[in-house]
Parts: C-alpha cells; structure tokens; sequence
C-alpha cells in the first residue's frame, strides 16, 4: 500500500471537482486501498479522491473507535437532509484548524460500492457530517468557504507560512520540544 500526498489549503489542486466513477476494476480499488491507509496513517475519519489530487467521485470514510469500519462510497449523492446543526470541523487539508459549519444531522443518501452496485442508506449525527464534508470536496469546496472571509484569509495566511518554512523548522521553534 502506498501513503499519498494530501494537498494543503490553499492549494488550487482542492478546487478541481471529481468526475463520475465509470470503470470498477483494479485501479479503483488500489486507489481506494491507499486513501484508507492515508487516511488512517494521518489519523483522519474521511478522505477524498480530490484531496489526494486524484478527480474521480470517490471517499472514505471511518468513524468508528477501534478504526476497524471503514466505508468506501462511490458516486455519492444526498438524496434528503434534516434539522440543521452547527458542527465543529476540521479537515487533513486544512490542518491545525477547526472551526463550526451549518449542517444537517440526517441524510439519507446513495452510493456505489467498490464493485459497482448501488446502495441507499441514511446516517446522522457524524457520519451523517462527515458524508457531507467529503462530497463538498468532490465538488472543489472546503470547510473554510463556510466561516467568514476573515478567519479564512487567516487560516490561509498561516498555512502558506507553515508550507514555506516546512513543518520540521516550524517544530524547532516550540521552545518545549526536545
Ligand atoms: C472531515 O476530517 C470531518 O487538523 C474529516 O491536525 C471532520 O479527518 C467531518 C485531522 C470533522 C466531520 C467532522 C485534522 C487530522 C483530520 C487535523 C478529518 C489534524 C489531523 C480531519
Ligand atoms: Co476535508
């Protein structure tokens, strides 16, 4: 299994929308198998295909605790959502920051599974928020083009900085590290 290389806000590649899935064969899978294993490596519960600049309409997906339930939706489509809530979110390409998002807590939605047949299912709470984070990033949008103009800018700001500096240099400058 390969690690990818998940783009960083405000990386224009985040803004490229996925294309439909047509062809379930090998290559979805292996691509789909190294997301997982991304994922998991950075300690994240979702990630998309555009998020490792890879634009096809696929994302994973686990929120379970012992991180042994992962779901792999392809073509994903919300059907109905319900009872918006604010949600606090972060994202693997927008590390270091969280900030709340207008959301609903149930959706019911539909999917292909990684051979091809199509499923309905309904989810809520954080899955059902996490389903609609990653399908924003198959259409080139991120947690951040919800919160002000101002905080984003920020945010931007501070992750330009970081990448220029790379993050080891960054770590130097804790005075608590060892
Ligand atoms: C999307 O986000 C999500 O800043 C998935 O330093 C998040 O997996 C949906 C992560 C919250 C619903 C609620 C973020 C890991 C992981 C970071 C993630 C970080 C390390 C984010
Ligand atoms: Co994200």
């Amino acid at each position: 299994m390969k690690l990818l290389n998940i783009l960083h806000y405000p990386d224009n590649r985040l803004r490229k929308k996925g294309q439909n899935v047509a062809i379930y064969d090998d290559n979805l899978n292996i691509i789909a198998m190294n997301m997982l294993h991304t994922m998991y490596e950075s300690k994240g519960i979702g990630l998309a295909a555009v998020q490792v600049d890879i634009q096809i309409r696929l994302i994973v997906i686990d929120i379970s605790e012992d991180r042994n339930q992962p779901l792999i939706l392809v073509n994903p489509v919300i059907i109905s959502k319900e009872e918006e809530i604010k949600f606090d979110e972060g994202c693997l390409s927008v590390p270091g920051f969280y900030e709340p998002v207008d959301r609903f807590n149930q959706i019911k939605y539909s999917f292909f599974d990684i051979n091809g047949l199509k499923h309905e299912d309904s989810a809520e709470g954080l899955l059902a928020v996490c389903i609609q984070h990653e399908i924003d990033h198959l259409d080139g949008k991120l947690f951040v083009d919800y919160i002000s103009d101002i905080k984003r800018d920020r945010i931007a700001k501070k992750l330009k900085k970081q990448e220029s500096q790379g993050v080891a240099s960054v770590r130097k400058k804790v005075p608590y590290s060892i």
